[in-house]
């Protein structure tokens, strides 16, 4: 079957790579991207239409055009913005991913791809390598509309057949298009201002442990995921999926290796301290291993020769 994919939320950090990786795919024709507002660039044979996720009569007009055989929903509010406007969040977060949902079984839309996180554990979930199936108490809003979010994603399968996959994303890495709202911001922002200035302060501690994974990975892992035979696809919530787990000061011992003279500092108080503070600080991925043969390719060391080499030329 030809695959025709609709993209919400695709001017966002991952929206803009993984765009790019399914028009490389699947052709920029059959790639539609939308946004509620014009991304910075657009090739001459790319297809945009501006959307907002909310407005739910236009969305379907958007699908009634394309016909879409797939929908990625990455239109999302992160988590420090999230704690800054609860309400709008779980809006957005919540009432977006229904209007996808309910359209895709009212239009037939085969299949969906929607993100959740590692904000969807808690305080009394375990720290270390966090296993898929474990208590899940997140205190962040942006945590609970996605653990809610999840529910709503295998409560449609499991009623209507939905074929919907997903990903609890860690904190996303990459130097093309940078991130906006998120604790785990820190890990690009560092790269930037340590070409820029030798210099970062850090607005979480030093030894706060978190997950993380390289954009390259992501785009894969998530290609891959959509690309298993249904059959394959144990989990209906959202898949861990481990990357790198890594401190503050560990990065900064890495780019220290390529920059000697960089420095790191940190505030005494940052409130994204405490949403890091109840996130694991690494993942266990097995499921994903086995069902859809998962593994990450890029380290810490990696990452941070790749991240700075490509920056280089661009800060
Ligand atoms: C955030 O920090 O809010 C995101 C996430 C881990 O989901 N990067």
């Amino acid at each position: 079957m030809k695959e025709r994919i609709v993209m919400i939320g695709a001017n966002g950090q991952i929206g803009s790579e993984l765009a790019s990786a399914l028009r490389h795919k699947f052709g920029a024709e059959n790639v539609i991207t939308s946004d509620i507002r014009e991304p910075s660039t657009l090739k001459k044979d790319e297809i945009f239409e501006i959307i907002n996720v909310l407005d739910k009569s236009a969305l379907k007009s958007l699908f009634e055009k394309y016909k879409p055989t797939q929908v990625y929903l990455l239109a999302a509010m992160l988590s420090a913005t999230a704690e800054k406007y609860p309400q709008k969040a779980w809006d957005l977060n919540i009432n977006g991913l229904l209007n996808v949902l309910d359209l895709a079984l009212e239009l037939d839309i085969k299949k969906i791809f929607w993100p959740s996180s590692i904000a969807v554990f808690g305080p009394h979930s375990p720290k270390q390598n966090t296993d898929q199936y474990c208590v899940m108490d997140p205190v962040s809003i942006y945590g609970v509309s996605k653990l809610a979010g999840e529910r709503l994603c295998e409560y449609y399968h499991h009623k209507y057949d939905l074929d919907i996959r997903s990903i609890r994303y860690p904190g996303i890495i990459s130097w093309k298009t940078a991130p906006g709202g998120g604790t785990t911001d820190y890990a690009i922002d560092i790269f930037i201002e340590a070409l820029k200035y030798r210099r970062y302060t850090c607005f979480l501690s030093a030894h706060t442990a978190l997950p993380m994974l390289y954009m390259d990975d992501a785009v894969r892992g998530t290609i891959e995921l959509m690309d298993a035979p249904a059959g394959q696809i144990s989990i209906r919530s959202s898949y861990n999926l481990g990357g790198v787990s890594f401190t503050p000061a560990q990065i900064a011992e890495e780019i220290k290796k390529i920059l000697p003279n960089f420095e790191m500092s940190y505030v005494d108080y940052d409130p994204r301290q405490a949403i890091a503070d109840s996130w694991p600080a690494s993942i266990d991925d097995a499921y994903a291993n086995k069902d859809w043969g998962w593994e990450p390719k890029f380290d810490l060391a990696s990452i941070t020769e790749d991240m700075i080499a490509n920056l280089k030329t661009n800060v």
